[in-house]
């Protein structure tokens, strides 16, 4: 067995591999990460459109693991802007002195399993290569951008840009006619932003999303001291909620109160803003009648934001409110009043092509100057499906995937020894805060790396049994709920082609945390180790 030359190959720099690199330091292993971009951030680096912004709370959306950290950074919002979470991952990158152990301008084409040395080996589209005894993917799951399958990108006489690939020196909108595609989180944060700057904005809508308002403001001087004073407490708070967010949990059923005091909780929850708003009774997910409820008092509000009747109507969703992922948004419906919005239904009549002058929808033209693009991601599965990763099978991820995938805990994949995933399917990631989910993959991982050394082993291996029980189980838990019952990336629904299977946990971030401790507990049950 020769030796590889890193301990831990580390895919990506945005909040996992940040944290894996500096942990696996901690524990005297030597790593190193690739990255595609230019700089640390991941999901941040990229997503630098006019008006992203974290749909989590600032005090909620960060790193717990070090309390000087989260002491001495002062988020200045609510909801923190894109440009600030990017200043934040640099000043932890240069905090923790990690900038060294990253390259940066790497994009991982291809990693095979070694079965003689027992390692992994990494190939960069630039040619470079790389072996290390684990591999952990820390590529995200909302990384890998989805284009429309449309004709005619290249007749455009103008510049398509997509949300998640935008470019550093930003777009100018002044006095240009815009057409943005798509209006899903990135489209509900953008359109309103590059309404402002256009002269002309057509939105052209496949399906309408809801939309909660975020009533964001700058951060409340008393309200930051009092997180901090008792961070430590929130953290634990929040890991006992379903989403891994503290806050308002409603226990009761929507079913139980009068319609008075529904519609009183609905519109004080409304005022507050944000994603608790789902949380104002307990079985708005689980009770179609529930849902409806809620479903009623969205539509009315939008009725009354949104002047034009037949535009109110569009946007009214006609499936069930968070069976998608909801948004949370400033002036998304009030930009639809504005003389120089229009909407454009394509769920009946859809785009046919893109061509010189802009976008031919049946027999209408749109003459526009700029494409946007917010269609979203190949989520949970694209990123990983986009690196060539072969197991000691030979058999790519991709093709043990090609009916859905499956994954022990969506941390590791059996044939494909010694590879760990941050997040991956079957793991409520996407489901939840992100940066506590990810945190505590980023914790099991490595303590399960630091094990191994201590034990002696060299190789650990999700056993089929162990991913097939536990893949039944994630399949179980999803159809208890009704939000398998639209179409939506959770499912894979968004993808041309892409098998349609419910990907995240949805037990909770509680149910799921007591697995993966007992899992350890039982000696890492599951897992065979060599
Ligand atoms: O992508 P989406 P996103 N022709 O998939 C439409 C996170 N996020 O980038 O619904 C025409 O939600 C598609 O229509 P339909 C968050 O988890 C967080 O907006 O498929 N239209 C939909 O309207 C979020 O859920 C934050 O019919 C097409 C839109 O494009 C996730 O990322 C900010 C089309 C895509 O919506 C993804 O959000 C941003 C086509 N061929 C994102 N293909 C915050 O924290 C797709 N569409 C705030």
């Amino acid at each position: 067995m020769s030796d590889p030359q890193y301990d831990v190959a580390i895919v990506g720099a945005g909040f996992s591999g940040l944290y894996l690199l500096h942990r696996c330091r901690q524990m005297g292993m030597n790593a190193r990460i690739w990255e595609a971009g230019s700089g640390v951030g991941g999901t941040w680096y990229w997503n630098r459109y006019p008006g992203a912004r974290c749909d989590i709370e600032s005090m909620q959306y960060s790193y717990q693991f070090d309390d000087a950290l989260q002491q001495e950074w002062e988020w200045t919002e609510r909801y923190s802007p894109q440009p600030e979470i990017l200043r934040y991952a640099e000043h932890v990158a240069e905090r923790f002195a990690l900038l060294d152990g990253i390259d940066f301008e790497r994009r991982v084409q291809q990693a095979v399993y070694s079965k003689p040395d027992a390692c992994w080996h990494l190939t960069a589209e630039s040619g470079q290569k790389i072996s290390a005894r684990y591999c952990v993917m820390a590529t995200g799951c909302l990384s890998a951008p989805n284009w429309p399958p449309l004709k005619g990108y290249d007749d455009f006489h103008g510049n398509v840009y997509h949300t998640a690939l935008w470019p550093h020196e930003g777009v100018d909108f002044s006095g240009k006619r815009v057409a943005v595609i798509g209006t899903g989180s990135s489209g509900i944060q953008t359109i309103p932003m590059i309404a402002q700057a256009a002269s002309e904005l057509t939105v052209f809508q496949r399906t309408p999303n809801y939309s909660v308002p975020a009533h964001n403001q700058p951060m409340d001087a008393q309200y930051s001291a009092a997180v901090k004073a008792d961070y430590r407490g929130m953290r634990e708070r929040a890991k006992q909620r379903i989403g891994g967010i503290e806050g308002e949990y409603n226990t009761a059923s929507a079913m139980e109160v009068s319609d008075e005091d529904r519609t009183a909780e609905y519109e004080r929850r409304w005022q507050q803003g944000g994603l608790l708003f789902l949380q104002s009774y307990s079985d708005i997910l689980t009770n179609k009648t529930s849902n409806d409820t809620m479903v009623e008092f969205v539509h009315d509000k939008i009725r009354s934001i949104v002047t034009a009747p037949e535009v109110a109507d569009l946007l009214c969703p006609p499936n069930i409110i968070g069976g998608k992922r909801m948004c949370v948004d400033t002036n998304y419906y009030a930009t639809f009043n504005r003389a120089n919005v229009s909407l454009v239904d394509i769920r009946t009549t859809p785009i046919d092509c893109i061509n010189r002058q802009g976008l031919s929808v049946g027999s209408d033209q749109y003459d526009v100057d700029i494409i946007v693009v917010a269609t979203g991601f190949d989520a949970m599965t694209g990123a990983l499906n986009r690196i060539d990763i072969r197991g000691k099978s030979g058999t790519s991820l991709k093709d043990h995937w090609k009916d859905g995938p499956s994954s022990y805990l969506g941390l590791a994949m059996h044939d494909f020894p010694n590879l760990f995933t941050v997040t991956g399917p079957g793991s409520p990631s996407v489901l939840t805060n992100m940066l506590p989910t990810l945190e505590q993959h980023v914790e099991w991982i490595t303590d399960c790396i630091a094990y191994l050394r201590n034990s002696n082993y060299t190789v650990i291996e999700a056993s089929r049994e162990a991913q097939d029980q536990w893949w039944d189980h994630t399949q179980e838990v999803a159809k208890q709920g009704i939000k398998q019952t639209t179409n939506s990336w959770y499912l894979g629904a968004n993808i041309e082609g892409k098998a349609k299977v419910f990907m995240p946990y949805l037990g909770g971030f509680p149910a799921y945390l007591k697995k993966c401790e007992e899992v350890v507990a039982n000696g890492y049950q599951g897992f065979v180790t060599r």
